[in-house]
């Protein structure tokens, strides 16, 4: 392990060793001797993005199917472009490693004025600006500090689970520095406070015990925080009923005997909230609880009721335990929680079928639910279904997953056109899935061109794109003008991005037969990603977001109140 290496061949053993085949890009001057020295590295392939948001997007798609991703932009210019998605990633608990190329540091103590800066002396704005996004920020500055700074600032990112911002100077990607060594220490996560735990477990154990008609509820941070597994067994323990939270959906399997839907307040799944409101105990494990999940806070859960288990520490009925690791808690109670499946009893007993939806008459002009029931029936065990901000959302919500099918939103970011990089991202990272995105015309416009990717790397990725003619959820929450977008030729501009050597396909439906037929063609071609537009009228919304919708705009509109 002894000797030299350049301090971007460390980085991208570093990259290597983490888990990445992959980190995306975009150049600049004062990233292009860094993306050279990537590029040594034949482990970890260099990828390209239209612009550094996209770039960023796809690095959080990665990291969602990943568990890690990176991406390397030019300073400024780029990096500030980039930072949007950087602090989706941080809304969203996902560790994107975020590298920017910066100036020369033989430039910084001198009266230099420099390029893709605000024309002053200060070069220290944009790692001001990352410390706010992210969970660690370091700048490099002398090659000896190389090695300790990537690894302080990659060992935060995979423990907290959030971004980080490292800053390579031009004149240090190629500088000398000592060679990486094994990745162990790096790895390393932090264990919860015995005492702590034992007491957190034991007042929750004590607290289930005694209730009535307990739910556990799964919230978005189950994931990133690696319970997934343990909630099930906790779960499995109890025998109650468990719901999932919008962003959590897919972390439970839906078709486990103990599902009883997403809790979204009035506008969650048939029955569910009913349940979930008349509990005495709600375990919510790694929950997030702002306007959107609460449907403009008409569905809060009493604090009293909640054993709240957050990524670090357990609050039962208000009382906070600190130093106790979300997976570590669920599993010993687990080991401790009685059964107690009364939740789940009377969910089966009040609970009401959902009628299935007829299939409409090929020629009929296509209708909301004539294009979701036939997406639905391209949802399999091996899918992974997208959703954009939007419609998309409920339109999601409402479709059922077979066991292995997996569920991605933004619902925390809630930036219109993360979809369309972040799927490319994803798609690159989950290359034997079949990647679906639900996208609505306003949030393709915003980052469009990053399909000319899919299609540059052949990745078979099917788009729906709602054409609903503007930005319904907006027209539905309060309509203006504003609200009209330019209609586009959704369909034709694959072909624009195909040039003369891509093979995507675009197709428009306008009725249920043209779907039918575009879905044949999509699932049989493999060289390239089919968008498939859907043309439906502008009004043609889920009646849940008209109901969300409505109880959002309502909390929007509150006037401001004395205390
Ligand atoms: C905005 C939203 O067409 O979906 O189904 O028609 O609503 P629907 P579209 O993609 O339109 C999206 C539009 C304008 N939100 O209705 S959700 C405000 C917004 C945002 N992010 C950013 N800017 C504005 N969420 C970056
Ligand atoms: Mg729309």
């Amino acid at each position: 392990m002894s000797g030299t290496c350049s301090i971007g061949s460390y980085l991208a053993t570093r990259l290597e060793q983490i888990g990445l085949k992959h980190h995306f890009a975009l150049p600049g001057d004062y990233n292009l001797l860094l993306l050279d020295q990537l590029l040594l590295n034949k482990n970890i392939h260099q990828v390209y993005c239209c612009n550094e948001l996209n770039c960023s997007f796809a690095a959080e798609g990665y990291a969602r199917a990943n568990g890690v991703s990176a991406c390397v932009v030019t300073y400024s210019v780029g990096t500030l472009s980039a930072f949007n998605g950087i602090a989706g990633a941080y809304a969203e608990d996902l560790p994107v490693i975020f590298i920017s190329g910066s100036p020369n540091t033989n430039d910084l103590g001198s009266y230099h004025f420099l390029h893709h800066t605000t024309g002053t002396l200060d070069f220290d704005y944009i790692l001001d600006m990352a410390r706010c996004i992210t969970c660690e920020a370091v700048a490099i500055r002398h090659p000896e500090d190389a090695p300790y700074l990537i690894d302080k600032a990659i060992s935060a990112a995979l423990r907290e689970k959030k971004p980080v911002y490292i800053e390579i100077p031009c004149n240090m990607s190629g500088a000398q520095c000592s060679k990486p060594g094994p990745l162990s220490n790096l790895l390393e996560m932090p264990k919860s406070d015995p005492a702590s735990l034992a007491a957190a477990v034991g007042a929750a154990a004590d607290f289930l015990g005694k209730a009535v008609r307990p739910v556990l509820l799964a919230g978005p941070k189950l994931r990133a925080y690696g319970g997934m597994s343990t909630f099930r067994d906790l779960a499995e323990t109890i025998g109650c009923g468990v719901a999932v939270m919008p962003s959590a959906k897919s972390f439970f399997p839906e078709q486990h005997k103990q599902f009883i839907g997403m809790y979204l307040g009035s506008v969650g799944s048939l029955g569910c909230d009913e349940v979930v409101d008349s509990a005495d105990v709600i375990l919510a494990a790694g929950p997030l609880f702002n306007d959107y999940t609460t449907t403009g806070w008409t569905a809060v859960l009493d604090e009293g009721n909640l054993i709240h288990v957050d990524p670090n520490r357990v609050r039962v009925s208000g009382t906070t335990f600190d130093n106790v690791f979300l997976n570590e808690f669920l599993g010993e109670l687990a080991k401790v929680a009685k059964r107690n499946p009364a939740s789940l009893l009377e969910f089966q007993r009040t609970k009401e079928e959902l009628v299935k939806p007829s299939v409409a008459a090929p020629d009929s002009p296509l209708t909301r639910v004539e294009m979701c029931r036939q997406i639905q029936e391209v949802i399999n065990a091996n899918t992974t279904l997208l959703v954009a901000t939007g419609d998309s959302w409920f339109n999601g919500f409402n479709m059922k997953l077979p066991d292995g099918a997996k569920f991605e939103i933004e619902m925390q970011w809630g930036h219109i056109g993360w979809s369309v990089p972040a799927t490319f991202g994803y798609a690159l990272a989950a290359p034997g899935r079949r990647i679906v995105l639900m996208v609505g015309d306003g949030s393709f416009q915003v980052t469009a061109q990053e399909v000319c990717q899919m299609i540059r790397l052949k990745l078979p990725v099917i788009i729906f794109l709602v054409n609903n003619h503007g930005y319904t959820i907006e027209v539905e929450i309060h309509d203006g003008p504003y609200n009209n977008i330019k209609e586009w030729d959704y369909a034709g501009i694959v072909n624009v991005f195909n040039a003369n050597d891509g093979q995507g396909h675009g197709f428009r439906a306008t009725n249920g037969g043209e779907l039918a037929a575009a879905i044949t063609q999509a699932l049989g071609h493999t060289a390239g990603p089919t968008l498939i537009e859907c043309t439906i009228e502008r009004d043609d919304c889920t009646k849940q977001l008209l109901e969300w919708g409505t109880k959002v705009a309502a909390a929007n509109s509150r006037s401001q109140q004395r205390t």
